[in-house]
């Protein structure tokens, strides 16, 4: 969903989300997360690094709110599209599983954060997923999977 604007939020809001997501920075009326890119021990064997960045803003222009993920990763091979998902469990834990707005719905991309994409010749990838509903706290981390066998290459903590 495209996000087109974004409203003033009231005070008593940003405090109920705030509550939801203890871990994060208010920011303009919203809630910033964000984490590095940490290769996990077959990302490391199958790679060596792999750098990046990812950032979850949760946003309230209305009842259900809004967010917006951006994700920023190297140190891939080229030209290869690598499944990624908002997953609903600290990297330190393994990641859990895929973070769903309807838990127990549907496994795409609306009822789920995908942020699959496919990387440029220099084994750069990135992308952008802007969802209409506001995240909850167990959107708490995303993994990014192989493109061979989707094992967990990669994972990013949202604090
Ligand atoms: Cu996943």
């Amino acid at each position: 969903m495209k996000v087109t604007n974004s409203k003033v939020v009231k005070c008593a809001a940003i405090a109920a989300v705030f509550v939801l997501a203890p871990m994060s920075a208010i920011a303009g009326g919203a809630i910033v997360s964000s984490g590095k890119a940490m290769a996990t021990n077959v990302g490391v064997e199958r790679y060596g690094k792999i750098k990046g960045h990812a950032h979850m803003i949760r946003k309230l222009p209305g009842e259900t709110g809004i967010t917006d993920v951006s994700l920023r990763v190297k140190g891939l091979f080229p030209n290869q599209t690598y499944p990624v998902h908002v997953h609903n469990a600290s990297c330190k834990t393994g990641g859990g599983g895929h973070y769903q707005n309807e838990v127990g719905g549907a496994v795409d991309d609306i009822n789920e954060i995908w942020l699959t994409f496919t990387t440029n010749s220099m084994g750069k990838g990135s992308n952008k997923a802007d969802h209409g509903h506001l995240a909850r706290e167990d959107a708490r981390s995303i993994i990014i999977h192989d493109y061979t066998d989707k094992a967990r290459i990669a994972c990013i903590d949202l604090n």
